[in-house]
């Protein structure tokens, strides 16, 4: 029997295990990236392990997600990045540079190889017909050290397009009306693998913006075959060099399918405040816009970028919406300058900004109170924008500048003729905001500021733990909700000790005093999909420093879930008989036989103290997992290992 592309990429890369879905296995990793909002935790976790030089093939630091700099953290923060990218052997793009993913499409991605990234939008690059996937920086810091990443084998599912997009419908749409159909937990333990007639249309910055929401649907990653526009991008980035086919075998099974029509496609918006609340535009509009912004890793090609231009250029944005636009990058800013595009956008009264995730992460341009935002961002998480009562909707750089010329929701095909958008035949490149490492490092200092606190060495665990209940929350819990982002929070994503005063605060501002005042070990209660969205660790670094030990939910999504096991906290889900109204906050619970119990992969033990009652839980994780939740983290278990290896 034939593969498929996933598979062809992880047997060329497996370091253990059979690749059948559900088994756990490993892979070479080739590349790593991180961001700065994940990356100065990754590269000090990368530090304790002391390893002079990273052992990748090729390892790159963006600095792209806190660049307000509204005081001398964020600045910190970058300094302490480059000195060390510097010193250990990992590329650094600067700020100004641009969003990582589509930095790394354009430069460093490439056809067949494994690519860890410490962000979520890291399948981003599945554009490019590689395995990229979004975890937790410890795993960066693993990856860093020369270890193959451990995954469980998803199951490849196919998406098969046909037809061609109509006018004024775009890549962005076919995503949405994939999340339409999957909704926010139908990717979860698969890999959306592409193929049909359909791909032929879609270029790679397309297919990217295709492969990059895929991480709204819970999927480990999402890929596309390599072959004729994978090349015409590659050499368009000078890198033909780079080009390999790669298809799925004619007979390759997948272990399910579905076909979209893109033909048949028609402008989509995700309503308030989930991504796959996807409904066509034609049903809401004449709605009052007060804000559009267009730009992040989901939609800032050249193309998307252009073709707003396009349709903006000689009009005037509406009196009453604020434009804001973020090119992805600075190859893609520097071609709209000198293409006559950037002056239509100007001329037409957007705001630019620059080549960073900006207001995606509620970093600035947060919306006035109750304003509806259209954004061509990928999460529209309540409060994400830094407006708890914002309502934020998600649509293609066509229907976001169809909404900022008439000030309402407005179905972009009303426009008329779709403009003709030619793209360039050369583009300028220019990399030199990527700094190479040193090749001698010895001499160099990493630079460390103030903000920037050592990682708290977590204690193994316990034999047995007296905690109480310290919330309790419902289904689709996202990161933001857990650990918020915005401009108020992010300076301080390299200070453990004050970012965690801000955990779940969006949800519960009580919960940080009852977590101060408990005395005892905290426990969280959640329902389905816990832990959706981001791949910041600090969302279980955070609750594991306040004393966060257990949470039991339905089920949790999967990098947070590996980020919990990570940082020590074990996600128990709950069993038949045991119901969340039995775990009320304040409940205390003794677990008397944990540490035996792990051990044994027997279930949990859980007294309940206050209503005098016995739960057995299940603790559904690998072999491997167990070791690391024993040793307290995976911190301590790669020391452990590492120091009985010598
Ligand atoms: C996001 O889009 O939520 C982020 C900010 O890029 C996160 C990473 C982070 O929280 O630093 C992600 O997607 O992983
Ligand atoms: Fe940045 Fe937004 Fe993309 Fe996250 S989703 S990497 S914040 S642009």
């Amino acid at each position: 029997m034939g593969s498929t592309i996933a598979e062809k990429i992880i047997r060329s890369h497996l370091a253990s295990g059979v690749m059948a879905p559900g088994e756990e296995i490993s892979v070479v990793v080739d590349q790593t990236l991180t961001q700065d909002a994940t990356g100065t935790m990754a590269y000090l976790e990368f530090e304790s392990l002391n390893i002079p030089r990273v052992r990748t093939e090729l390892s790159v630091s963006y600095v792209d997600h806190n660049t307000l700099q509204s005081g001398f953290e964020n600045a910190d923060d970058h300094r302490f990045l480059q000195s060390f990218a510097s010193r250990y052997g990992i590329y650094f793009s600067k700020p100004g540079n641009g969003i990582c993913h589509q930095v790394h499409l354009e430069r460093f991605g490439k056809p067949g190889i494994t690519l860890l990234g410490s962000d979520s939008h890291t399948p981003t690059a599945g554009a490019l017909g590689l395995l990229a996937i979004g975890v937790g920086g410890l795993e960066i810091a693993a990856a860093l050290s020369g270890r193959p990443y451990f995954l469980i084998m998803p199951e490849i599912f196919k998406i098969g397009l046909r037809g061609d997009l109509s006018p004024w419908v775009s890549a962005k749409d076919v995503i949405l009306s994939i999340l339409q159909k999957l909704g926010v937990t139908g990717g979860v333990g698969k890999i959306l693998e592409y193929s049909g007639s359909g791909i032929n249309g879609l270029s790679v910055p397309q297919r990217a913006t295709i492969a990059n929401m895929g991480a709204e649907t819970g999927a480990t990653t999402s890929v596309f075959p390599s072959g004729r526009n994978t090349l015409a991008f590659l050499t368009l980035q000078k890198r033909a060099g780079d080009y390999i086919e790669l298809s799925a075998d004619k007979d390759a099974s997948f272990a399910g399918e579905l076909t979209i029509d893109l033909s048949a496609l028609e402008p989509l918006i995700a309503c308030p405040h989930s991504p796959d609340r996807v409904v066509p535009v034609r049903e809401i509009t004449g709605k009052k816009v007060n804000q559009v912004c267009i730009g992040s890793c989901t939609n800032s090609s050249l193309r998307d970028m252009m073709m707003v231009a396009a349709i903006l250029r000689g009009k005037t944005v509406h009196p009453e919406v604020s434009l804001v636009i973020s090119p992805g990058s600075r190859q893609v800013l520097g071609m709209l300058a000198r293409n006559g595009s950037l002056a239509d956008l100007i001329s037409a009264g957007a705001r630019i900004l620059e080549t960073a995730c900006g207001p995606c992460i509620g970093m600035g341009q947060s919306p006035p109170s109750g304003a509806v935002s259209l954004r061509t961002y990928n999460r529209n998480f309540k409060g994400r924008s830094g407006t708890a009562d914002a309502e934020i909707y998600l649509v293609s750089p066509e229907t976001a500048a169809a909404a900022a010329l008439f000030g309402k929701i407005t179905d972009p095909r009303k426009l008329g003729a779709l403009p003709k958008v030619a793209l360039p035949e050369n583009i300028t490149i220019d990399d030199s905001l990527i700094l190479a490492p040193e090749k001698e490092p010895e001499g160099i200092t990493v630079v460390r500021g103030p903000n920037i606190s050592s990682i708290p060495t977590g204690e193994p665990l316990p034999g047995s733990m007296k905690a109480s209940v310290w919330l309790r929350v419902g289904d689709d819990i996202t990161t933001d909700d857990i650990m918020p982002a915005g401009a108020r929070v992010l300076p301080f994503r390299s200070n453990i000790e004050k970012i965690s005063q801000f955990v779940f605060e969006g949800i519960d501002p009580g919960f940080i005093g009852r977590a101060r005042q408990s005395g005892l070990r905290g426990v969280i209660i959640g329902g389905e999909n816990y832990g959706q969205g981001s791949s910041r660790e600090h969302a279980a670094l955070a609750p594991r420093f306040l004393g966060v030990r257990v949470v039991i939910a339905r089920s949790f999504a999967r990098i947070h879930r590996s980020n919990l096991i990570n940082f020590g906290i074990l996600p128990l889900t709950f069993p038949p008989g045991l119901r969340e109204d039995n775990l009320e906050v304040g409940v205390e619970l003794d677990f008397p036989n944990l540490r035996r119990e792990v051990a044994e992969s027997a279930p949990i033990t859980i007294h309940d103290l206050t209503g005098s009652r016995d739960y057995r839980v299940p603790l559904d994780v690998t072999g491997r997992e167990r070791s690391i939740l024993m040793a307290g983290g995976l911190l301590n278990w790669i020391i452990r290992s590492t120091s009985q290896s010598d």
